[in-house]
């Protein structure tokens, strides 16, 4: 069961040949996908090999293969953990019962809904990176990018499964609206946020790996505990590529943190952009930025929604089946920051309708391992300086921070300040043209642009100058 059949035209460790009606819907959203991806991915290198790994089971251990491939050609297919036999449902007002293996109806719309949501993140990921391959500072990059990519395309195939499997004709007009919404399209944008903003140069791109694919983990882990046992499923495997995402980003913003100190150190000045490298200041300001959108992925503080999404037993909290309690939190409360007034403060609400919250400051706790080994770097140079995350209500677009002007610092300030200070806080249009001008790709093997330090070690146990994309 764990090993995923490759000689189906759709991989997949779902039995798909037995199910026709579903084999059909899926064989006829392929094409269309792939049309998809040929639009919207990586612009350029549709014909390009890379060495890519795919996944050959949903084992823990040694899920992948490493080959060269074509991203055209990679296997995307419908990948789901082994099942728990006699899974209960974890939490809410269904705690105990036998887990669902099928939509229960009362809660079709809602989670329809999550599920698109999902989804709709997923596309609009590679649609936001499809220029960056032009600009990569190494061969070793590009083919994270690429990696990143395909896998981002495959949670999308992950998504469109559950929606042609349990939603019928509604779950197919919704896979094929996935692939109509594009990202930042006036006209018909993605869901979410920060799946509309630019991804135009690799520190953004980093930063997204780090700060928005870390809501992705997040969020992935909740569902993982969904009551609806094929969505947990789907969800649990994902988790398990998402983590390469992360380590992505955080190596990426590492490796350029680590060279912006080699250079500080060397030319003793903080002033590095003259040396080719990228200031603390403006990495603080993409920090600050990245962040900031990334917070409101999480909904507001307290939120009916979320309330619901529990009792009902659809989304459960970061490592649900690990919490000494009840799992219902009728009776229970949860500090939530808020903004009172011209003051920030910390209330006691309902649990329940706090779990946007909670799920955000586990992500805030995450946030901060990746910050400490970044100034573990700065502070291995000799550098006195720390990097930090904005306080939660900076520049926020969601939840009751929305209405305030919020300094980095936490202090709830007037539009004057805001507008005199926003320079300092937020990159700012000569800090994007800055990072622009860098952007010069860099495609011999094993050489490296001058603002991004190589990392200790290749892929897969290759060396660091190993081909990882042939151009040739
Ligand atoms: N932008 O009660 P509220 C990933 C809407 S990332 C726009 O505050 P709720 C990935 C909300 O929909 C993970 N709209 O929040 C990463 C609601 O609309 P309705 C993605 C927003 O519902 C990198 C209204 O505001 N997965 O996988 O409790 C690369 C009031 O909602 C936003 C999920 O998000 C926003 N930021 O929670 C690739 C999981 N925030 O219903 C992939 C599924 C809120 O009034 N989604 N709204 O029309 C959810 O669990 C929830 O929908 C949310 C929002 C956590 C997003």
């Amino acid at each position: 069961m764990a090993g995923i059949d490759y000689t189906e035209r759709i991989p997949n460790n779902v039995n798909l040949s037995e199910d026709r009606r579903l084999q059909r819907a899926l064989e006829e959203w392929q094409p269309r996908f792939l049309e998809w991806w040929k639009d919207m991915g990586p612009d350029g290198f549709q014909a390009k090999e890379a060495y890519l790994r795919t996944a050959v089971s949903v084992d823990v251990q040694g899920w992948a293969k490493f080959d060269y491939l074509r991203m055209p050609e990679y296997r995307w297919g419908i990948f789901l953990a082994e099942p728990e036999p006699g899974r209960l449902i974890g939490f809410g007002d269904h705690k105990g019962k036998p887990a669902w293996q099928d939509v229960p109806g009362e809660y079709r719309g809602v989670l329809r809904r999550l599920i698109v949501t999902q989804g709709d993140t997923e596309p609009a990921s590679v649609e936001q990176q499809r220029h960056l391959g032009r600009t990569c500072p190494s061969l070793y990059d590009l083919r994270n990018l690429f990696q990143v990519n395909v896998e981002e395309g495959r949670h999308l195939w992950a998504m469109v499964y559950l929606l042609d499997a349990h939603f019928g004709r509604d779950g197919r007009e919704e896979s094929e609206a996935l692939l109509q919404r594009r990202s930042g399209d006036r006209d018909k944008p993605r869901i979410l946020g920060a799946f509309n903003e630019r991804t135009p140069d690799w520190l953004s791109y980093y930063m997204f790996c780090f700060f928005t694919d870390r809501d992705g983990k997040y969020q992935l882990a909740s569902l993982a505990e969904s009551g609806f046992d094929p969505l947990s499923r789907t969800c649990r495997f994902m988790l398990t590529e998402e983590a390469h995402h992360m380590f992505v980003g955080e190596t990426g913003v590492g490796r350029i943190v680590q060279r912006t100190c080699e250079l500080m150190r060397e030319h003793k000045t903080d002033d590095v952009r003259k040396f080719g490298g990228i200031d603390l200041a403006t990495i603080q300001r993409y920090i600050n930025f990245h962040c900031s959108v990334s917070l409101d992925l999480f909904g507001s503080e307290v939120s009916t929604n979320a309330a619901n999404f529990y009792t009902m037993g659809l989304k459960g909290r970061f490592e649900e089946t690990k919490k000494p309690d009840d799992h219902q939190l009728k009776e229970a409360t949860y500090p939530v920051v808020e903004l009172d007034g011209d003051r920030i403060a910390t209330r006691e609400e309902p649990a329940l309708v706090s779990l946007n919250e909670r799920l955000r400051d586990d992500y805030v706790a995450d946030c901060v391992r990746g910050l400490t080994r970044w100034n573990e770097t700065i502070k291995r140079h000799g550098i006195d300086v720390e990097l930090a995350l904005p306080h939660r209500g900076f520049h926020r677009a969601i939840g009751s921070f929305a209405e305030a002007k919020v300094s980095p610092d936490g202090r709830v300030i007037s539009e004057a300040e805001w507008d005199a200070r926003r320079r300092d806080w937020l990159p700012t249009e000569e800090d994007q043209a800055f990072v622009q001008s860098l952007m010069q790709p860099v495609v011999e093997p094993g050489k490296f642009a001058s603002w991004i330090a190589p990392p200790p070690r290749g892929i897969n146990g290759k060396p660091v100058d190993f081909e990882y994309v042939r151009l040739g």
